[in-house]
């Protein structure tokens, strides 16, 4: 009998929470062979990772995980060998009786928001007791071996450095997106939150010697290109030009396309934690604006990633990297230190590479939770 695994995710906003989940349920199911059941209580925003999904469906199957519709009244299941409540979302208070009741204990989990922080080492894997004498273990993804380490398909380097050293592949799949790449242009993607510093970047890459292509999916951050350009909106489709600087905006692509999006890029804006992930998995320089928290909790969560992915580089590319990712976290202006990364731009490009090699030697987020559970037996 193959274990089974109820993963439950609630999206509070954004994609993140779903991004997170779907991705580690189908690998589990690829590379693990487990039974895995995904509750998500907004289908639609699964759809838009996963076109092909239906969000009135109350169950559906796809690359064999069984997506289920969170019920707001919750209905009685059978409980599963491993559960994980995805970023402290909550189970039903049925479900968890019914784990209290079960013959053989559950593995009950608490997937972590992802950090860099030093203090994570410690409290990955550590139990707290919960109410009907269970346990529930905090298992944190990370940048060390003490952490559950980064969700990463078995093939995911090897397919994106064939793809990367394939220039036919690159150019049909940005065909294939309604993107025509400029000869000697830098093509850049940008997914962001609302951010004030957007206005000096823009005029920072519209000054540029080098003609710049800035590729921008649907999104949050849309009504500030929007306002740079002078426009009331702007849909997917749209291509304007303002000196060195042509900007297009995308339509929002499933998962997969995303990542081909990230590698045919020559620098990727990204947010949040899945996009951030994945961009490092790209091998190329990137920009990351974190999901704003209260009391500016994720200016440590910025420090703290800064101080890992620094130590690569000499201390002037250091400077400079610090100086554009903390005024895109401030939404301060940001033309002096794009400035300055260009001189740096072969050596942030081979760190990024390196960054992506050694954090690959790890042990991938799945095949930890795997082997968490078998540790556990
Ligand atoms: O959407 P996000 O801002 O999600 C955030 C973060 O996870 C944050 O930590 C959390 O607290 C908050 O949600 C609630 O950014 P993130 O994490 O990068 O997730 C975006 C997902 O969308 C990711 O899986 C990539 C995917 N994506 C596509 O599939 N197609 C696209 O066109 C784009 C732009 C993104």
């Amino acid at each position: 009998m193959r274990p089974t695994w109820d993963i439950f995710c609630r999206v509070i906003d954004n994609y993140g929470d779903i991004g997170v989940t779907w991705r580690l349920a189908r690998q589990l199911v690829a590379e693990h062979d487990q039974a895995v059941r995904l509750w998500v209580d907004d289908p639609r925003a699964f759809c838009r990772l996963c076109p092909q999904a239906n969000s009135q469906d109350a169950m559906q199957i796809h690359q064999g995980v069984a997506v289920h519709q969170w019920p707001s009244e919750w209905q009685p299941v059978s409980t599963a060998d491993v559960v994980i409540e995805a970023f402290g979302c909550e189970l039903p208070d049925a479900y968890v009786d019914a784990m209290a009741q079960r013959a053989r204990s559950s593995l009950w989990l608490n997937l972590e928001y992802l950090s860099a922080e030093t203090w994570v080492d410690g409290c990955h894997g550590l139990p707290s007791l919960q109410p009907r004498g269970l346990h529930k273990f905090f298992f944190f993804p990370g940048f060390t071996p003490r952490t559950g380490g980064l969700l990463r398909e078995n093939e995911l380097i090897a397919q994106r450095q064939r793809f990367q050293q394939d220039p036919a592949a690159r150019v049909a799949f940005l065909k294939h997106l309604g993107v025509t790449p400029e000869p000697n242009a830098r093509l850049i993607s940008l997914f962001a939150y609302e951010n004030p510093a957007l206005a000096s970047w823009l005029e920072a890459l519209a000054n540029s010697t080098q003609p710049v292509q800035l590729l921008v999916p649907e999104g949050r951050i849309i009504a500030d290109l929007a306002r740079w350009l002078g426009l009331d909106e702007l849909a997917p489709g749209d291509l304007h030009r303002r000196d060195a600087l042509t900007v297009q905006v995308l339509p929002f692509v499933s998962q997969d396309d995303y990542d081909r999006l990230l590698w045919s890029c020559d620098f990727n804006a990204v947010r949040g934690e899945d996009s951030f992930v994945r961009a490092q998995w790209a091998g190329r320089p990137l920009l990351w604006q974190l999901y704003p928290q209260q009391q500016e909790a994720h200016l440590d969560k910025l420090d703290a990633f800064l101080t890992r992915y620094g130590k690569g580089l000499s201390v002037t590319t250091n400077a400079a990297l610090q100086a554009q990712w903390q005024a895109w976290n401030r939404g301060e202006d940001m033309q002096a230190s794009w400035q300055a990364l260009q001189h740096a731009w072969p050596e942030l490009s081979a760190e990024a590479e390196n960054w992506c090699q050694q954090q690959a030697e790890q042990t991938n987020m799945a095949a930890a939770l795997v082997q968490f559970y078998l540790n556990w037996l």
